[in-house]
C-alpha cells in the first residue's frame, strides 16, 4: 500500500484528495438535515446560504483538521532522532496562496450574504413595501423594518391577496396577538397559508425577540421602536414561536405557536373568533 502511494507523484495524490474534499464538501451541504421543516416563502432562501456556508465550512474543517492529522502522524518523531528540524524561513507562494484562498472566499460569502439579505428584504426601505397604510400605525413615531420584510420573488398567485395586519405585543413573558380588522386578541398566532402577513411588533417592557425557526425569521422587538416583519407562511401546521432574547427569570416559557392553516380554516377561525358587531 504504501509503495503503491509512494509510486503516485504527490501533486496527483493532492489534486485527487483535494478534488475528494471539494466534492464530498458540496454533497454534505446539499444532503444536510440540520434545519427544521422550511414552512415559509423565505425558507428557500436562507436554506440557500446556509447550505453554501455548510460546504464551504466541511471543506475547511475536513482539509485543515486532516491535514494537521496527516501531518501528526507523517512527521511524527522516530526512535532514535535526536536532531532538529529543517530550517526554514518563510516560503512567499505558500504564504500568497494561504493568504489569497481566504481572502476570496470570505470576499464570495460577504457578497453572496449580502444578495441573500436583500433577497429576503432586508435592504428594503419602508415606503416601498406598501405595507406602511395599516391603519393603526401612529405615522409620527419611527418604524423598523426587519428582515423578511418581503422581498422574495412571490410566484404565489395568493400574493395578489391583501396582506393580513397582525399587531404583535411581547411582553414578560408572553406574546400577544390583535388581528385589528376583526378585533380578535389571541395567545396563538393564526395565519393563512399564501398570503402575506405583516406583523407590527412592539415591546411593552423590555427587550424581546420574535424567533419562528420554521419561518427562518427571527427578529428583535424593542420597547419604543415598533417594527413591521412581514413573511408569507406556505405550509399548513403548527409551529414555535419563541422569544430569542433574554427578557428575565421566565425567559425560558415564553413562548407561543404559529397555526398556519388553509385559508378557508382561517376565514372560519377568524369569523367564530371575532369580536366585531356581525354585519347585518
Ligand atoms: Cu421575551
Amino acid at each position: 500500500m504504501a509503495s503503491l502511494l509512494v509510486s503516485i507523484p504527490a501533486a496527483i495524490v493532492t489534486l485527487v484528495l483535494g478534488m475528494v474534499l471539494v466534492l464530498g464538501g458540496l454533497w454534505t451541504g446539499q444532503n444536510i438535515k440540520l434545519l427544521p421543516v422550511g414552512a415559509s416563502l423565505n425558507a428557500p432562501v436562507y436554506d440557500e446560504l446556509f447550505r453554501v456556508l455548510f460546504s464551504i465550512g466541511t471543506i475547511l474543517f475536513i482539509g485543515v483538521v486532516g491535514l494537521l492529522l496527516f501531518s501528526l502522524v507523517r512527521f511524527r518523531r522516530r526512535p532514535g532522532d535526536l536532531g532538529d528540524g529543517l530550517a526554514m524561513e518563510g516560503n512567499l507562494p505558500l504564504e500568497v496562496f494561504w493568504t489569497a484562498v481566504p481572502a476570496v472566499v470570505i470576499f464570495f460569502v460577504g457578497l453572496y450574504s449580502y444578495d441573500i439579505y436583500d433577497r429576503m428584504g432586508g435592504m428594503m426601505p419602508l415606503n416601498q413595501q406598501g405595507h406602511h397604510t395599516m391603519p393603526t400605525i401612529v405615522t409620527n413615531k419611527r418604524i423598523w423594518g426587519g428582515i423578511g420584510s418581503g422581498s422574495v420573488e412571490a410566484i404565489v398567485p395568493a400574493a395578489a391577496q391583501a396582506p393580513l395586519p397582525v399587531e404583535v405585543t411581547a411582553m414578560q413573558f408572553a406574546f400577544l396577538f390583535h388581528y385589528p380588522r376583526a378585533e380578535i386578541i389571541s395567545g396563538e398566532l393564526h395565519v393563512p397559508a399564501g398570503r402575506q402577513v405583516d406583523l407590527k411588533l412592539e415591546a411593552k417592557d423590555v427587550i424581546h425577540a420574535f424567533w419562528v425557526p420554521e419561518f427562518r425569521l427571527k427578529q428583535d422587538v424593542i420597547p419604543g421602536q415598533p417594527t413591521l416583519l412581514s413573511f408569507t407562511p406556505m405550509m399548513p401546521g403548527r409551529y414555535p414561536i419563541v422569544c430569542a432574547e433574554l427578557c428575565g427569570p421566565y425567559h425560558g416559557s415564553m413562548r407561543s405557536v404559529v397555526v398556519v392553516e388553509e385559508p378557508e380554516i382561517f376565514d372560519e377561525w377568524l369569523r367564530r373568533n371575532s369580536n366585531l358587531p356581525t354585519k347585518a
